[in-house]
C-alpha cells in the first residue's frame, strides 16, 4: 500500500467517528484531506446530516466549500464536537507535532476546544520522542524582527544542538507567511528536549512568539495505518 493509500484508510476511519449532527473540525495536510473528502461524500449521499465544518486552514475552507459541506467558525461554535487531523509526530504518549503544512495556531486553536480529537496518520509518523523525526518542529512567529526571535529559540534549545530556520518558500526564497499572517520558525533538534510541557512554555514566554506546533495532552484518540491494518488507540 502507497503512503497516500494509507493515509486515506486513516482518514476513513476517523469518520466512523462522525455523527450527524455534530461540529467537526476540519484538519489540514494530505491526511485530513482524505477524512474530509470522505465527509462530503457522506453528506452527498444522505449517510451524515446536519454537520457543521469547521475548517483549520483557508486551505481546508476551500476544499470544504467545494465539496458542501457547510462550515462556521470559532465564534459561532465555541465548543466542537470532534476535530480529526493529521500530525507530523506522535510519540508513545500521543503528544504530537504538527504544522508542517503550516497550519498550526488555527489548528490548535480548534482542537484545543474539542471534546474529541482524532488524529490520523500513517505508521511512518510514530516516533520515539518529539523531535526524533529529525524534522522540523515548527513556530509560528510575528514578522517583526524574526531573526532576533529565531535566534531566541534557538539559544532556547542549545543543549539540544537546536538549529533554527525561518520557512521561505521553495521557489522565490521569501518567508512562507502563514493564514494569520506571520512567519514560521523550524526548529531541528539533535537531541530529545526533555519535558515536552517545559519546553513549551518557554517557548511561549518568548513575546515574538505566537503559538508552537507541540500538541501536548489533545489527542484523544490515534488511528494509525500501516501495512498490517488500521489500530485505534484512545488516550
Ligand atoms: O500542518 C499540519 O499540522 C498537518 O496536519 C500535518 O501535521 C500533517 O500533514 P500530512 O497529513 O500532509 O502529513
Amino acid at each position: 500500500l502507497s503512503q497516500d493509500e494509507l493515509k486515506k484508510i486513516a482518514g476513513f476511519k476517523a469518520v466512523e467517528f462522525v455523527e450527524s449532527g455534530m461540529v467537526v473540525g476540519l484538519g489540514t495536510g494530505s491526511t485530513a484531506k482524505h477524512a474530509v473528502d470522505r465527509i462530503g461524500e457522506l453528506l452527498r449521499q444522505g449517510i451524515l446530516t446536519g454537520i457543521v465544518g469547521i475548517p483549520t486552514s483557508k486551505k481546508t475552507h476551500e476544499q470544504a466549500l467545494s465539496l458542501n459541506i457547510p462550515l462556521s467558525d470559532l465564534e459561532t461554535h465555541p465548543v466542537i464536537d470532534l476535530a480529526i487531523d493529521g500530525a507530523d509526530e506522535v510519540d508513545p504518549d500521543m503528544n504530537l507535532v504538527k504544522g508542517r503544512g503550516g497550519s498550526l495556531l488555527r489548528e490548535k486553536m480548534i482542537e484545543c476546544v474539542s471534546k474529541k480529537f482524532v488524529v490520523i496518520v500513517d505508521e511512518s509518523k510514530l516516533v520515539d520522542y518529539i523531535g526524533g523525526s529529525g524534522l522540523a518542529m515548527p513556530v509560528e512567529i510575528v514578522p517583526f524582527c524574526w531573526k532576533f526571535t529565531a535566534q531566541m529559540l534557538q539559544s532556547l534549545f542549545k543543549d539540544a544542538d537546536c538549529v533554527a530556520k525561518l520557512r521561505t518558500l521553495p521557489e522565490s526564497k521569501d518567508p512562507y507567511v502563514t493564514d494569520n499572517n506571520n512567519y514560521i520558525i523550524d526548529l531541528y533538534f539533535k537531541k530529545s528536549i526533555g519535558d515536552l510541557k517545559a519546553a513549551g512554555d518557554a517557548i511561549l514566554r518568548i513575546p515574538g512568539v505566537v503559538e508552537h506546533g507541540m500538541f501536548l495532552d489533545m489527542a484523544t484518540t490515534l488511528i494509525v495505518a500501516g501495512e498490517h491494518g488500521v489500530t485505534v488507540k484512545k488516550n
